[in-house]
């Protein structure tokens, strides 16, 4: 189920990412280009709770789903059980991940992890990826860790040399390639693609880093 060129470019939402536009219509866009995968992340001042969060997470899944590419959700794996998403992804103070697997049956899981003490703490019995980071400043979550740099990333690779990875924090279709070269197996964003004002050529251009190479 889960490969790890999934991660290649990992899109990650909600509605509170796109204040003037449609999120449905941004992630429209953002599949129509050649995103790998998303994840709808509903969170802060305005975010959907409850029926509207469902209603429209069942519409952005069925939007995956056509265009063949996993739907994952962040935090709320109550919902991710069910409308049955693709997968759930949990941060270090979420859920425990062994007392919620049976309930995500060949479905990815994927944990956050900033740093080494993380790493070490989690268990990733059941992870299929880790995402790390913030690798740069980001201004889309307000309680960040400190950036990691390149440096991160690479010395994650080198301390797990097997596990998936896919970066994130600060980064942009100009500044993925080095993140790429130190070893990671993808690049996610929020605001590069939900901010983008040409959807189309920023995927794309992110997506061309992985046909050079
Ligand atoms: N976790 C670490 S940084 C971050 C998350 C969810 C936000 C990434 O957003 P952006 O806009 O791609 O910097
Ligand atoms: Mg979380």
């Amino acid at each position: 189920m889960f490969d790890r060129r999934m991660l290649q470019l990992y899109f990650i939402c909600g509605t509170t990412d796109v204040p003037e536009g449609n999120l449905e219509q941004v992630l429209k866009s953002a599949l129509d280009a050649g995103i790998t995968m998303f994840q709808f992340r509903e969170k802060g001042n305005g975010a959907l709770t409850g029926e509207a969060k469902k209603e429209l997470a069942l519409k952005l899944k069925e939007l995956c789903m056509y265009y063949q590419v996993p739907f994952i959700i962040n935090d709320d794996w109550e919902l991710a059980v069910q409308i049955d998403a693709d997968g759930v992804h949990l941060g270090q103070d979420d859920q425990d991940i062994k007392e919620i697997i049976n309930y995500f049956p060949n479905k990815i899981i994927g944990l956050s992890v900033s740093n080494f003490q993380e790493y070490d703490f989690s268990d990733l019995t059941y992870v299929d990826y880790i995402g790390v980071g913030p690798v740069y400043e980001t201004s889309s979550k307000s309680d960040a860790k400190k950036p990691g740099g390149i440096e991160l990333i690479r010395k994650m690779r080198l301390y797990d040399e097997e596990i998936p990875i896919v970066a994130i924090g600060g980064i942009t279709n100009k500044n993925c390639e080095p993140i790429l070269k130190a070893g990671a197996d993808g690049v996610s964003t929020i605001s590069s693609i939900a901010r983008s004002r040409n959807i189309e050529q920023d995927v794309k251009a992110y997506l061309n880093y992985y046909q050079k190479n």
